[in-house]
């Protein structure tokens, strides 16, 4: 379903006075608030196909009502994502959870939500229907050749379904690895990923990335064979300059310095893409920013400072997707308040004034250097965003027009209470 724009425009009405003076009490100090706002406008994430539906954990899933049942659904739900806070426009498929069965017909689609296709997932960690070898002993790693040229062949369809979106990436995110000392000879793993990982790559389109997606463990429980930023650098490196590294949030090992791998990344040029979500024990997939705040701003601080250090544009040298899904939130509003505490805290990174930062640096002045950074980090910059969507058409407050609007129940109405989304 789509939202009248008079709607949107009589929501903002009513918050206009209140955001006014919130925003000129907030701008008054701020000398460089317009540039702020206008890469605020520009930032889009994309959002994951399989975060429409409520997730569920491997004990349960309880569904809720009126979820996606399609392809075309799940577009739908972005495109009115993207109306209500026009920071949405880009989706990211997972294959084969959403086969697009007509290519085209699928991109005018998206086209018409305004909504780009982000880098394509393949998915060797489960079996299908039908598959004729298993994944249960790995896929690019595995030691039968035949089961590795299905994980490549597989790759390469998805590449395939990508070309006729018009997607320029593939994320590969393998879960190879093993669960007891001894099931693996490391070093044979790790050649035969690489190995099928070449098969890969030699096969993307010229303008493509592959990003190769890390992750310390789970399901695999004793190793992971792309388990590290080290190991997914290493396996970039080798496959070439179209190959690089993919950090998602939640695939670290505990109280890892997430902001020191990103700025060494963005360093060698070899930091691709980003899967936002929180967490406070392992991969949880929470609403991004609900859990450590401040590590996604220094984080954010990171980003902000490598890129703009080797001249890189925001809204398009890096594949921004959020990966969260989980059980007990409305999917829809759980992305809105994603893609809004991403937002804040990427506003708060451009608030860090840099010179002064980099001058207590070499001062050693390290008071003065986290006065700096919590300034930023304590200011709330919630007007800035708030007056981008107002500036871009979206909602100045996303998630009441939602409520107010009663959105769910319409999409209860139109496609029953007990749905299944397709995905995880
Ligand atoms: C693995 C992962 C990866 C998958 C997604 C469903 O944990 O983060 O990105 O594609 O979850
Ligand atoms: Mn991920
Ligand atoms: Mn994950």
């Amino acid at each position: 379903m789509q939202l009248e724009k008079y709607k949107i425009d009589q929501h903002n009405e009513t918050l206009s006075a209140a955001h006014k003076r919130k925003f000129a009490a907030l701008t008054a100090d701020l000398p460089h608030a317009e540039t702020i706002v206008k890469k605020l406008a520009d930032f889009q994430v994309a959002i994951p196909s399989w975060a429409l539906g409520t997730g569920g954990t491997r004990f349960a899933r309880f569904a809720g009502g009126g979820e996606p049942r399609s392809l075309e659904e799940k577009i739908e739900d972005i495109g009115l994502l993207h109306q209500l806070n026009r920071s949405s426009g880009a989706i990211s498929l997972h294959i084969p959870w959403d086969i697009p069965k007509n290519g085209a017909a699928i991109k005018a689609l998206a086209a018409q939500h305004g909504i780009r296709f982000d880098a394509m997932n393949s998915n060797t960690f489960q079996d299908q229907p039908g598959q004729k070898l298993s994944y249960k002993f790995g896929s690019m790693q595995h030691v039968d050749k035949a089961v590795r040229r299905q994980a490549v062949e597989h790759n390469l369809e998805v590449i395939e379904h990508g070309v006729a979106l018009g997607s320029q990436s593939l994320t590969v995110w393998l879960s190879d690895g093993s669960c007891f000392p001894g099931q693996l000879n490391f070093r044979k793993a790790f050649q035969n990923t690489l190995e099928s990982l070449q098969e890969v790559y030699a096969a993307l389109p010229a303008t493509w990335k592959m990003f190769v997606e890390y992750k310390a463990f789970e399901p695999n429980f004793y190793s992971t064979t792309v388990g590290d930023w080290g190991q997914s650098l290493l396996y970039a490196t080798k496959l070439g300059p179209k190959a690089y590294t993919l950090v998602d949030l939640g695939h670290h090992l505990p109280n890892a310095n997430i902001e020191q791998i990103v700025a060494l990344l963005l360093m060698e040029g070899k930091l691709g893409g980003f899967h936002f979500n929180d967490s406070k024990y392992g991969d949880d997939d929470l609403t991004v920013g609900s859990i450590k705040p401040y590590q996604l701003f220094l984080i954010f601080n990171e980003l902000v400072e490598g890129m703009d250090a080797r001249g890189m544009d925001h809204t398009t040298d890096l594949g921004w997707m959020i990966d969260a899904s989980h059980n007990v939130k409305d999917p829809l509003e759980d992305l809105l308040q994603s893609v809004e505490a991403i937002l804040i805290t990427y506003a708060q990174a451009l608030l860090v004034d840099r010179a002064a930062l980099q001058s207590a640096q070499q001062n050693n002045d390290v008071v003065r250097a986290q006065e700096i950074l919590q300034n930023a980090f304590r200011t709330d910059v919630r007007p800035l965003v708030a007056e981008a969507r107002l500036r871009t058409g979206g909602a100045l407050d996303p998630i009441q027009l939602f409520r107010d609007q009663q959105v769910r129940e319409q999409l209860v109405k139109q496609r029953g209470l007990k749905t299944i989304a397709t995905g995880l």
